[in-house]
C-alpha cells in the first residue's frame, strides 16, 4: 500500500485542562500526568505510522487547546479556520492559523458563523456538518460558499446527546463509518455504518491514518467487529482525555502532503 506523507498539527495539554468546557458530561478530576501520558501514546502511534508531528506552542491559559481539531478544516485544496462555538476557544486560533498557513491557503469563518472542526466529516466531495450547539447554520452556509469552487457540497447531520458529530460517528474508509446510531442521523449520510456495541460509545471516535484506524482502548466488542471486517487497528488509551469530552480525532489536524 502506498503511504501518503502526512503532517499532524498537535498541541501539548494545557495545565488548566481541568477548567475545560463541558456540555454533555459531568466534571470529574482529570489526572494531568495520565492525560499527558495518553496524549504522548497517541503522538507516538502517529509517528509510528509515519506521520510527521508539528507541535504548536503550549497555551496554558486555554484549557481546551489540545483539541486542535476544532480550530480548522483541512481539505486537499485549502483549509478553513473555524469560529469555535465556545467563545473561550477562539483564543486558540491565531497559533493554528500561523502553522497551517505553511501548508494550505487559508479562508476564515466570520461572525455570526460558529463551527467546530469536531462537527466536520469529509467524505470525497461531501462535507457533513453536525447540527450541534457548537455549529450553526451560518457556519454551514459560509463553509459551503468557501468550498463551492472546488465542488464540495456541505450537508447538515442531526446529532443528539453528544458534543460533536465526531463524538457520534467517524469515517473509517470511503463511504464507511463507525458510530453510535442513537447519536446521529445515519440516513443523512448514506454509506455503510458499523454500530458501536452497547456501552462502547467512545468507539465512535476513531482516527484513520493511511487506512489504519487509531482506536480507543476499552471497547472490545466494537474492536472485534472492525477487525473481523478487515480493518487494521492500533489501540490507544484515551479515557483521561474523555473526561474533558475529547477523543482521539480531536488531538490533531491531519494534513496530507500535496504532490508537487
Ligand atoms: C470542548 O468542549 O470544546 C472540549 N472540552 C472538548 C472538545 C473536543 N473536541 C472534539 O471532539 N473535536
Amino acid at each position: 500500500m502506498f503511504n501518503q506523507p502526512i503532517t499532524a498539527i498537535v498541541r501539548p495539554i494545557s495545565a488548566s485542562i481541568a477548567k475545560c468546557e463541558l456540555t454533555h458530561i459531568d466534571r470529574e478530576p482529570i489526572n494531568l500526568k495520565r492525560a499527558r501520558a495518553q496524549h504522548r501514546q497517541l503522538l507516538d502511534t502517529l509517528t509510528n505510522l509515519g506521520v510527521t508531528i508539528e507541535e504548536l506552542p503550549l497555551l496554558d491559559d486555554q484549557p481546551d487547546a489540545v483539541f486542535v481539531e476544532d480550530t480548522a478544516i483541512v481539505l486537499d485544496e485549502m483549509a478553513v479556520i473555524t469560529r469555535p462555538g465556545a467563545i473561550i476557544r477562539r483564543g486558540e486560533l491565531a497559533t493554528v492559523s500561523q502553522a497551517l498557513a505553511k501548508h494550505r491557503e487559508l479562508a476564515t469563518l466570520r461572525a455570526p458563523a460558529t463551527l467546530d472542526g469536531g462537527d466536520v466529516i469529509v467524505n470525497g466531495r461531501t462535507i457533513f456538518v453536525g447540527l450541534t450547539s457548537r455549529s450553526n447554520s451560518d457556519g454551514i452556509a459560509q463553509l459551503q460558499e468557501i468550498t463551492r469552487p472546488w465542488g464540495y457540497v456541505v450537508s447538515g447531520v442531526r446529532v443528539n446527546g453528544c458534543l460533536h458529530l465526531k463524538s457520534a460517528v467517524t469515517r473509517i474508509a470511503a463511504d464507511t463509518y463507525v458510530g453510535k446510531p442513537e447519536f446521529y442521523d445515519s440516513s443523512a449520510m448514506g454509506g455503510t455504518h458499523f454500530a458501536t456495541a452497547a456501552g462502547e460509545d467512545a468507539a465512535a471516535n476513531t482516527c484513520v491514518v493511511n487506512d489504519i484506524l487509531i482506536f480507543p482502548a476499552g471497547n472490545p466488542t466494537t474492536e472485534s467487529k472492525l477487525r473481523n471486517a478487515g480493518f487494521d487497528l492500533r489501540v490507544v488509551a484515551a479515557d483521561e482525555l474523555a473526561k474533558a469530552e475529547g477523543a482521539i480525532t480531536c488531538c490533531s489536524l491531519l494534513i496530507p502532503h500535496r504532490s508537487q
